[in-house]
């Protein structure tokens, strides 16, 4: 499909298009989805038509930034649009100008597959149910008779599969029996995995293996209160919880919160950006800046995470198809979960809803998608004077803003968290809960050493979760390059003239000049980090160039070997980081998704995403506009404390400034208490914030507070 710059060009709206939200980067309204899936009806009458995607094409950078800086006209609202047509192969795409009330461009794709959406996962499990050869299997498997209700399964794509290639749009349908409806129906899984052909909706194939096992007889492990009161209740504690950690930690924030939102745009602290989401990334953050004492430094021009795969480690066959590319083939944002007030967050909240199509195109809205609160971020900055027994002292206490998000990828949860401090630093945070994915074990059977049983019948196959992080940087203006830096010793031997004493250790920085030299892995021994950075705005002091610092531990290499299908179908998750050169081209869309747009039943063949942008290696990517991936996270050998349910295992990375700041960016936050020593010799006041009479939550434990008073 072409893109169309001149789109840039429109301003006014065409009659009957739906009010345009104030900024170009807010997601589309409910009523723009309906307008868009009201033209592409008109437009494919005739078709039956499925809506599976309607989401903002975001403006060009170049268009945003006229606009946003340049006093240019503001970008048109532009839709994509993905649609499946009754009776035809693939998907049928285009792009919709809003503005101006038509549809732009549009294709009929083939050999391409769309995303899963959660309607989707819901029809399969219908349709495996009513299917007399899975029928016969359950009962081959043990199910008691006329129970077909209470089997379930997980929908997932099938990854890829040679015997049908991308042709049919298929799902591999993961099988579980509920021994009734509040089970978890992961303590029992089936042995055997049907393939659902979705468009003609049924059962194509069903993957038997050679060695059957039957159902598990094992009452089920829950996690939900009731089951805790049957598993642990007594007499005296009938509910089962323990007792002894029940009182309550709540948030006061008596005056409410420190940030500030115009729409979608995010002002807090010296932070300024906008928060989007999609159907596919969830949160997006863009046009971010941070104010340097009155003057808005520009640092990203957008965040987010861009892919994901979670490859399992079981070689045996079909389990190779357990790979899932969460985000490109189910979306971060379809899987959103809708929020609670003081459970999912706890303090003063502001919320932010998702909307989506369903598939008569009609808007649906997921409540509370993404939950902005503020937390307390323990000590700043602290510095006390041990000659006067550390009265002369200054405390400084932070502060943290977190937009959040959950998303649910059939068993497992992904709660997203992108933290930000007051010194500039951005965190993301992600806590993994939910449950394993499972599969069945018979009662002699070892699991060896591709998974280890949780529960009796229940072996969890080990796997990774894998994600790549995706920053367009933008860090003093639109030239960037990007370097590793490693901690080094000195290459000369102690007692040599350059390193008499041996002790010398110095920062290795290793700009990337092309494509080729920005592949590059974690490395532990040297404490790898990786610099992002604008050569062209140099620090007054240190003579370095302003950067954020990528500082990333969780790292763990993708296991599967070179050639296998999940190397193949995510090439970004082989290695830690890949810069490429940023493209606004036609079919670039700005190299969003490294494992292609269309990623259900991609084989991993041909060029495509990640493949086709890093090409030869030889792209400039030093000094100009670039794109930054990161691929992180870890490796997952499940043990018995991950069921039934996880406790969130948590894995973070951050992006720190470094040479951006003139000095300690942080000085002007407010202390909660200081004293200079002459304050403290004349017994004079300082700077109290903490003190009981002014923080009334703080108390002590036991005992009275008359100590504290001051
Ligand atoms: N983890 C695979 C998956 C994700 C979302 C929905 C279904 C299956
Ligand atoms: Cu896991």
């Amino acid at each position: 499909m072409e893109r169309l710059a001149q789109l840039a060009l429109h301003t006014t709206s065409a009659a009957g298009a739906p009010p345009a939200p104030a900024h170009p980067l807010d997601p589309l309204s409910p009523q723009e989805i309906k307008n868009v899936s009201t033209l592409v009806k008109k437009n494919y009458e005739g078709k039956i038509i499925n809506f599976n995607t309607i989401t903002l094409r975001e403006p060009m950078k170049k268009a945003y930034y006229e606009w946003k800086e340049k006093n240019g006209p503001k970008p048109p609202r532009i839709a994509y649009f993905v649609i499946v047509a009754d009776g035809d192969q693939g998907v049928h795409e285009g792009v919709v100008d809003i503005t101006a009330q038509h549809i732009v461009e549009f294709q009929h794709t083939t050999g391409v597959q769309p995303i899963l959406t959660p309607h989707d996962l819901q029809t399969t499990e219908d349709i495996v149910r009513n299917d007399p050869e899975v029928q016969r299997q359950c009962e081959i498997s043990g199910v008691p008779p006329n129970s077909m209700h209470q089997i379930y399964c997980d929908a997932w794509t099938i990854g890829y599969d040679e015997r049908w290639g991308a042709e049919k749009r298929l799902q591999q349908a993961l099988m579980y029996w509920r021994s009734d409806e509040d089970d978890s129906h992961y303590s029992h899984p089936l042995d055997f995995c049907p393939i659902v052909d979705m468009n003609a909706k049924k059962v194509i194939y069903i993957d038997i293996p050679q060695r059957r096992r039957k159902i598990s007889k094992h009452k089920h492990s829950n996690f939900h209160p009731k089951h805790i009161a049957e598993k642990f209740g007594t007499k005296e504690n009938p509910s089962g919880f323990r007792q002894n950690d029940n009182f309550p930690i709540n948030v006061t924030q008596p005056e409410g919160v420190s940030f500030n939102l115009d729409g979608h745009v995010m002002s807090w602290s010296n932070f300024k950006f906008h928060i989007g989401f999609n159907y596919r990334e969830g949160i997006v953050l863009s046009d971010m800046t941070y104010n340097d004492h009155g003057n808005e430094r520009s640092l990203f021009h957008r965040i987010s995470l861009c892919e994901m795969v979670v490859p399992y480690g079981c070689p045996d066959f079909p389990h190779q198809r357990k790979h899932a590319l969460d985000i490109g083939e189910y979306g971060a944002g379809n899987c959103t979960n809708p929020l609670a007030l003081g459970c999912d967050c706890k303090g003063v909240i502001h919320y932010m809803d998702a909307h989506f199509p369903d598939k008569n195109g009609d808007a649906f809205t997921v409540r509370n998608a993404i939950c902005i609160h503020e937390e307390d971020d323990g000590i700043l900055f602290k510095h006390s004077d041990f000659r006067d027994d550390f009265q002369t002292t200054v405390t400084t206490r932070g502060k943290k803003l977190i937009i959040s998000q959950i998303f649910t990828a059939a068993n497992y949860e992904y709660c997203l968290y992108w933290i930000f401090r007051q010194d500039g630093t951005i965190k993301l945070e992600i806590r993994l809960t939910g449950i394993l994915n499972t599969y069945i074990c018979a009662d002699d059977e070892d699991t060896g050493k591709w998974g280890t049983q949780v529960y009796p019948n229940v072996n969890a196959h080990n796997h990774q979760h894998l994600f790549s992080l995706r920053l367009h940087p933008r860090i003093d203006g639109d030239n960037n390059s990007a370097a590793t830096s490693d901690a080094k010793s000195s290459p000369f031997p102690t007692g040599s003239a350059e390193n008499k004493y041996g002790n010398g250790f110095y920062c290795e920085k290793t700009t990337f000049n092309k494509v080729k030299d920005s592949i590059t892995d974690f490395e532990s021994k040297t404490a790898r980090t990786w610099d992002i950075f604008n050569p062209n705005s140099v620090h007054k002091y240190s003579g370095k160039p302003a950067t954020y610092k990528l500082v990333s531990t969780y790292c763990s290499p993708l296991l599967a070997q070179e050639g296998s299908l999940v190397r193949k179908r995510a090439p970004w998750a082989a290695n830690t980081t890949q810069v490429v050169p940023y493209s606004d081209d036609a079919h670039g869309y700005g190299r969003l998704y490294p494992s292609g747009d269309h990623v259900a039943q991609w084989s991993g063949d041909g060029v495509r995403g990640m493949t086709s942008w890093i090409d030869d290696g030889e792209a400039n990517v030093n000094n100009t506009d670039i794109v930054f991936f990161h691929t992180f996270g870890i490796t997952h050998f499940p043990a018995p404390e991950d069921f039934p349910v996880m406790p969130t295992e948590i894995f973070d990375l951050m992006l720190r400034p470094r040479n951006l700041h003139t000095e300690n960016p942080v000085l002007d936050v407010k202390p909660s208490y200081a004293k200079t020593t002459s304050e403290v010799k004349n017994g004079e006041a300082g700077v109290d914030s903490c003190s009981l009479n002014v923080d009334k939550a703080s108390r002590l434990a036991f005992g009275n507070n008359d100590c504290c008073k001051k």
